[in-house]
């Protein structure tokens, strides 16, 4: 079953992989996009370490000369997707976008490294990646910190990577709609349009869109520019555990100030965490950067956190968190709080369980010792792939598969869990 679980993943892979990259699904996402990259390189590492340095690799290529490394690369025309490269116009020789996404690459590049068989070739490659991903989380801090505090805020909600999460609905009430030049969804035509954000949310990303795209895609000028800016900690979480990664991986190879650097980044961030701490809610929570204020939102975000090397007592709340979570669905982790009045099962990042949250909540629980409940939430992800395949995500109660099919990360962390685990089915 294991074995046979495997060469069903590997398959995704492949039919996905076109080349130095895969795109995330057929038809819906026809590009590459930045942590579906670097996560999914994480599968390809158990059967083709070279092609799981490739992924990265790519995704790093498209860097821009400040820094940022973009959400999507358009690397081939294809008008199956919106909004595509006229609308964010760029200017980039390959098209991508103008945002980013959380940044993976940085853990990636390290547990790649760490489990390479072929270590010359690891070296090579992770000396090269190093100064590119170091200047990625630089880039952070200095345009999405400008205050200084330690942690960065997103400027829309596609870079959360949880692109319509209940934790940006107050925030995104103060985005406006007016001056929206009008435009045709393409994934409605992929996807069940019930499982998508609404044309009410569209219209706002597409706002922030034209607005960045106004300022010439500055990021010396976006970040304060925003009527959204949000602390997330989830986001945060992955950059303050990439900066980690790196440090160790700086270490190894002799690389000392990155390493220096990169620490101290990690361990600011560490401490500024605190301050998104709920106990009445038992999770981390947002903050509004605009209004100066914590949204009081049980979504999984507050509950990604645990991916950071946060204190022994916050991993132990945050498992506490997700066991009174359990005694309202069937398949850990939902997006959302199932007994909260927004919570939506099918709705993409309102209520449905994704694989790639849940392998990193449960790898960072595992860190701090919670292994019972990391066990319980990779169960329930192989549970998820014998009832319904390798979806984009699924309904935590009823298992209903959602989103794309084939899906690439779905596939990816399959793999992973399956060589580096004992699970009990
Ligand atoms: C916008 C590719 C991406 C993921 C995101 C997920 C979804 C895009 C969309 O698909 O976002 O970036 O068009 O809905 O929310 O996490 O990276 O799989």
């Amino acid at each position: 079953m294991t074995q046979e679980m495997i060469e069903q993943a590997k398959a995704v892979l492949r039919r996905n992989d076109r080349g130095s990259y895969t795109v995330p699904t057929h038809g819906l996402y026809p590009f590459q996009w930045n942590w579906d990259s670097a996560l999914s390189a994480l599968g390809f590492a158990h059967f083709d370490e070279a092609r799981a340095w490739t992924e990265i690799e790519t995704l790093l290529a498209h860097q821009w000369e400040d820094g940022m490394v973009p959400h999507i690369i358009f690397h081939e025309l294809d008008d199956g997707y919106f909004p595509g490269p006229d609308v964010w116009s760029t200017g980039r020789k390959v098209p991508t976008s103008g945002i980013t996404q959380p940044p993976v690459a940085g853990f990636a590049a390290r547990r790649i490294f760490d489990r390479a068989e072929d270590k010359a070739l690891a070296a090579e490659k992770a000396r090269a990646l190093l100064p590119r991903i170091h200047a990625w989380h630089q880039w952070f801090f200095a345009n999405r910190d400008p205050q200084g505090t330690g942690l960065v805020a997103i400027i829309h909600p596609w870079e959360s990577g949880r692109d319509n999460s209940v934790d940006w609905d107050a925030a995104f009430e103060r985005v406006p709609t007016d001056g929206v030049l009008p435009f045709t969804r393409r994934d409605t035509s992929h996807a069940n349009p019930a499982h998508r954000p609404t044309d009410e949310q569209y219209k706002r990303y597409i706002w922030l869109v034209q607005k960045f795209r106004s300022l010439g895609w500055d990021n010396s000028k976006l970040h304060d520019a925003s009527p959204f800016q949000i602390v997330d900690p989830g986001f945060n979480a992955i950059l303050i555990r990439s900066c980690a990664d790196l440090a160790d991986l700086a270490d190894t190879l002799g690389e000392t100030t990155i390493a220096a650097q990169s620490r101290a980044l990690a361990d600011k961030g560490i401490a500024a965490m605190e301050s998104l701490w709920s106990d009445a809610q038992g999770q981390y929570l947002c903050h509004d950067r605009v209004v100066d204020a914590l949204v009081e939102s049980p979504s999984i975000g507050g509950i990604l956190a645990a991916f950071a090397p946060i204190p022994q007592n916050r991993a132990k709340a945050i498992s506490a968190r997700i066991s009174v979570l359990a005694e309202n669905c069937t398949f850990l982790v939902p997006s959302h709080d199932p007994t909260a009045p927004e919570f939506d099962g099918l709705r993409y990042w309102r209520g449905p369980v994704w694989l790639i949250v849940n392998y990193m909540i449960s790898d960072g629980l595992e860190h701090c010792g919670e292994t019972a409940m990391a066990d319980r939430i990779n169960t329930d992800c192989l549970r998820l792939i014998e009832k319904s395949g390798f979806a984009e995500y699924y309904d935590p109660i009823t298992a209903e598969p959602c989103g794309g099919d084939q899906f690439t990360w779905t596939a990816a962390m399959v793999i992973e869990i399956l060589k580096t685990h004992e699970v009990a089915a």
